[in-house]
């Protein structure tokens, strides 16, 4: 398969080149860099996918957007699925979960923190009622679930691990995990893969990653 990754600077792409060295597959990474003063994607990614997000990636020709779907899809297809969970069992719905829960749930009171904190003191109530709750609503949930697990589903590393990463960069970057510790391990550990270490080479900074 040729695949070639969008990649945005410091944001979501950083898992797919992760998920890709994790299952030995080749690619081309093509660099965007974020707006300096609004930290948003330059104009030319529209030009790949209509959103104008990271990450989108073509394979074969074919353009693909939205990380759970790319994760899904080349975790089923590639590497003989060996990241994936088959359909079949218990195991297979908590990996669905956690693939999806990581955009679908987990990010959004992290996004409203990044936008209702550039209101400044006008959105401080709004922070402090629901925002902030709500993003311990769900760290203390994924922090419980990982109590005495290393990987989020299925007693082994798989796509749904690389999915959550972000959810775990993100935490740590908007008002740090130090509440949360099993988040804390499981983050470290995964920094330890050699395929982690590889797509951050080919990625440039990433500094949600420290
Ligand atoms: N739910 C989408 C979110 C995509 C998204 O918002 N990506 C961010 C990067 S982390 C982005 O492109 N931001 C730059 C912008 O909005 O201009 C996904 O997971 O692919």
């Amino acid at each position: 398969m040729s695949i070639i990754v969008h990649h945005l600077e410091e944001s979501r792409s950083q898992r797919i080149l992760w998920l890709l060295e994790e299952l030995g597959l080749g690619y081309e990474v093509r660099r965007y860099a974020r707006n300096p003063q609004t930290r948003l994607a330059p104009p030319e990614l529209k030009q790949i996918h209509p959103l104008g997000k990271s990450p989108v990636i073509e394979a074969n020709g074919k353009v693909f957007a939205e990380s759970a779907a790319i994760v899904e899809y080349l975790a089923e297809t590639q590497a003989s699925g060996a990241l994936s969970v088959p359909a079949g069992g218990p195991a297979r719905f908590d990996y669905l979960y956690w693939l999806h829960f990581a955009e679908g749930s987990a990010m959004l009171p992290l996004l409203l923190k990044l936008y209702v904190g550039l209101l400044g003191e006008y959105g401080a109530p709004l922070m402090q009622m629901r925002v902030e709750p709500e993003i311990d609503n769900h760290f203390s949930f994924i922090n419980a679930h990982l109590e005495g697990r290393d990987y989020f589903a299925a007693d082994r590393f798989t796509a749904a691990d690389i999915q959550m990463s972000f959810v775990l960069d993100a935490g740590n970057n908007r008002g740090g995990l130090d509440r949360y510790p099993n988040m804390v391990r499981v983050r470290k550990q995964q920094q330890t893969r050699p395929a982690y270490q590889r797509a951050l080479e080919k990625g440039g900074p990433y500094k949600m990653g420290q």
